[in-house]
């Protein structure tokens, strides 16, 4: 046996040169060389500061941006606006701020001709409740900082019961009805007491709370249909009483608002005369009543003895001396071991990425979200008829502070954002190296060689009311990009009764269960290989059944093989689940005028690894505004007016979308053309107990990867250092000993 030791002072190591102040861009390529020295204390690392190669365009609106431009359609008499602090629902005001999208030829122009530096527009929301005919306009608004030749254009509408709630001027009014109209009536004849154990008065005493949704199919009527728990605090989502309403909130006159029915275990009526009526007569079915029992399942403190050594630390991320990475803090722009990237923050969908490069190359131009459909099901008014389009309650604006050292690590590197409202977020973003703990690559022969899995992960976590949608973009060393959500947070229960957990989800609790769901969550990812003129190729997997000479005689082969195919049309590229769709195991988005030393044409893979679609199709709550979750993979060529396949306002547009991803489907040429994959992950969820109190990122996730295929020659992780190699018992070791607590091994097994 021979023992190998680490030999870190041979090692070499790519650093950043850093002297601790901005210096210019090193780019991958203009790194230099330098030994590296055994760190031998475990010091707090810092962060290498660069100057980003162009300004972030892409940067969200600042709060003097928005302030600006909310102030110029202010001082517009004509618009007759009211400021939006002292507005109610029946009066015309700013609703939402944010930046118009950049037209992708002007940046390109930008970043790879030299051009100019595109102008910044707003688009802006105007909630015009003071009209007979209430409507919302958007208008686009600039250029800006606001000067001489800014001007407002109007470039949409949304009918009015579409729009997103406003907390101040919808919410509060809306808690004053269902007063009137469910909780005092109920409260007063004691039926409430009695069946649900509390009281809602819309005071500082209720005892009892609703939540619901805001619903229109083409924004001409908008419902809330509410379903009632107890007042214990935040978790309300999963403590259902049995009791459910909706009122009908269409207009600005809450005197016309009305209620449309309470329901309870099974009945539905009209009236809540009705209801008390029906409960003083006895003939109520009541199989169990609500009563709050002290009990506590619902909250997340620790509880139980403790598990072996959890009373220790858990090991954690270290650096030493300087991180690997290096970062303009204003521009968010970030380089990690080849990649270079800027990073974007759309209110409504969070992260996104621009101009994003590996080696040198743009890979893509654009990766984000665009929306997250969350599809309930149920036998009560509320879970049937839930389907969630997330961005509508913006999924960025749901993206608060992030805890150092748990949901990300200590070592991280933490970004602010701006919300619509002008608002600074601090720390919600956070990007950081980490050890995945799979080497990328490894083998043993007579030796044995083994890659450290570095991975760049940039993060946020939007808590879209009851749930919690981690956001991860994984950088690879092999040039994969990895698109990640981990569902976490509350479920949105229902009320439990054996016939709807019968066929609708499963008891967590005494009281409440968990209805089946779906995640859906779609992504644009504009891929540029070696430019913008790609082509979309499939390599499709079939069986065939063939003679062959060295088979015996009547012998035939049944195998696999290729079926190569070059999608030349949008009519054969969005594909689905359903039977006799195209196979999209093997979508590459390629450069066939660029081919690798081998002949092949370099390209990128997208992989849908969770390949979830919507099961249902004619429900009238996603009619076609959600028609990209029929499509794990769908390829359309690049139009700035498609340049997003969803909207602030498709929740309540079911009929009438804003949005309606089928449209994109022209049957336009993909040839030679700018291609744009939009791809889709996600998980159906079936309920179990361990959803109780909150689900788990174990089982709730999904994934894209986005990955190089016959882009090189060979794999892209030669140059990478941090890596064992080791031959006939003589090992070349990269950075992984160079660690506070390095650990010699022994390498067993030679002869
Ligand atoms: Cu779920």
């Amino acid at each position: 046996m021979k023992t190998v030791v680490p030999l870190v002072a041979l090692s070499v190591a790519w650093i950043l040169s850093f002297s601790g102040e901005a210096i210019a861009r090193p780019g991958f390529h203009r790194l230099h060389q330098r030994e590296s020295t055994p760190a031998t204390v475990c010091t707090a690392s810092t962060d290498n500061i660069i100057t980003a190669p162009k300004p972030n365009i892409w940067h969200e609106l600042s709060a003097d941006e928005i302030q600006g431009a909310t102030k110029f359609m202010l001082e517009r008499k004509e618009l007759n606006l009211t400021d939006a602090s002292n507005a109610t629902i029946s009066d015309n005001f700013v609703s939402y701020v944010e930046l118009f999208p950049v037209k992708k030829c002007d940046a390109t122009s930008f970043f790879d001709a030299n051009g100019t530096k595109p102008e910044r527009y707003a688009r802006i929301s105007v909630n015009y409740g003071g009209l007979d005919a209430p409507i919302v306009k958007i208008y686009k608004v600039g250029p800006i900082p606001i000067g001489n030749l800014t001007k407002y254009t109007k470039i949409g509408t949304v009918p009015f019961e579409a729009r997103f709630t406003n907390f101040v001027t919808d919410l509060t009014l809306w808690n004053v009805v269902t007063a009137k109209f469910v909780g005092k009536p109920l409260a007063d004849a004691g039926l409430s007491q009695d069946l649900f154990g509390g009281v809602y008065y819309n005071d500082v005493n209720d005892t009892l709370s609703w939540a619901g949704l805001p619903a229109s199919f083409d924004g001409t009527v908008r419902t809330v249909t509410q379903y009632w728990s107890d007042t214990l605090g935040d978790d309300y989502y999963i403590r259902q009483v049995g009791l459910f309403s909706e009122i009908d909130v269409t207009g600005t006159d809450p005197n016309q608002w009305k209620l449309n029915y309470v329901f309870y275990e099974g009945s539905l009526f009209h009236t809540t005369d009705e209801f008390i009526t029906a409960w003083k007569s006895k003939k109520l079915k009541i199989p169990h009543k609500y009563a709050f029992n002290g009990d506590l399942w619902s909250k997340m403190e620790p509880a139980g003895p403790y598990r072996p050594f959890d009373n220790i630390s858990a090991p954690r991320l270290a650096e030493f001396g300087s991180k690997r990475y290096a970062i303009d803090p204003q521009q968010r722009y970030i380089e990690w071991m080849g990649w270079e990237f800027y990073v974007g923050f759309i209110p409504d969908t969070g992260l996104a990425f621009y101009d994003v490069r590996f080696k040198g190359e743009r890979i893509a131009y654009e990766i984000a979200l665009q929306e997250a459909l969350a599809s309930y099901c149920g036998d009560d008014p509320v879970s049937s008829t839930t389907n969630y389009l997330d961005r509508h309650y913006r999924i960025g604006r749901g993206s608060d502070t992030l805890v150092p050292g748990y949901d990300c690590p200590a070592t991280a590197t933490f970004f602010n954002t701006t919300a619509d409202s002008g608002k600074t977020v601090q720390n919600n973003i956070c990007a950081f190296e980490a050890d995945s703990g799979l080497p990328v690559g490894r083998h043993r022969s007579s030796g044995a060689t083994s890659t450290k899995g570095m991975q760049f992960y940039v993060r946020s976590i939007a808590t879209m009311g009851n749930y919690d949608y981690t956001f991860d973009y994984i950088f690879w060393l092999d040039g994969t990009i990895e698109i990640k959500m981990s569902a976490s947070g509350y479920m949105q229960g229902t009320w439990w009764t054996k016939d709807n957990e019968e066929f609708y989800g499963g008891r967590i609790s005494e009281y409440s269960m968990g209805s089946l769901h779906d995640h859906i969550l779609n992504y644009k990812i504009d891929l540029d290989i070696l430019g913008e003129k790609n082509d979309l190729l499939t390599v499709n997997i079939v069986t065939e059944n063939v003679e062959k000479p060295w088979l015996r005689p009547g012998e035939t082969l049944v195998q696999k093989k290729y079926v190569r195919k070059t999608v030349t049309t949008e009519n054969d590229s969005f594909f689905s689940t359903e039977k006799g769709s195209p196979d999209f195991t093997t979508v590459l988005v390629a450069n066939k005028n660029r081919t690798n030393k081998w002949g092949n044409p370099r390209a990128y893979r997208v992989v849908a690894q969770t390949p979830v679609t919507n099961p249902v199709k004619g429900n009238t709550r996603t009619l076609n505004n959600a028609n990209w979750a029929y499509y794990p993979i769908a390829v359309t060529q690049f139009s700035d007016d498609e340049h997003s396949s969803s909207s602030l306002y498709n929740q309540n547009t079911p009929t009438n979308p804003i949005v309606d991803f089928h449209k994109f489907q022209k049957g336009r040429s993909l040839i030679g053309e700018d291609l744009v994959v939009w791809a889709n992950l996600g998980t159906h969820h079936v309920p179990r107990a361990e959803d109780g109190p909150i689900t788990l990122t174990s089982l709730a996730r999904g994934s894209i990867l986005i990955t190089p295929f016959n882009y090189f020659d060979e794999y892209a992780i030669r140059d990478v250092r941090d890596a064992a190699y080791i031959v006939n018992g003589n090992a070349s070791l990269g950075q992984a000993p160079e660690s506070c607590n390095a650990r010699t091994f022994t390498f067993p097994g030679y002869k």
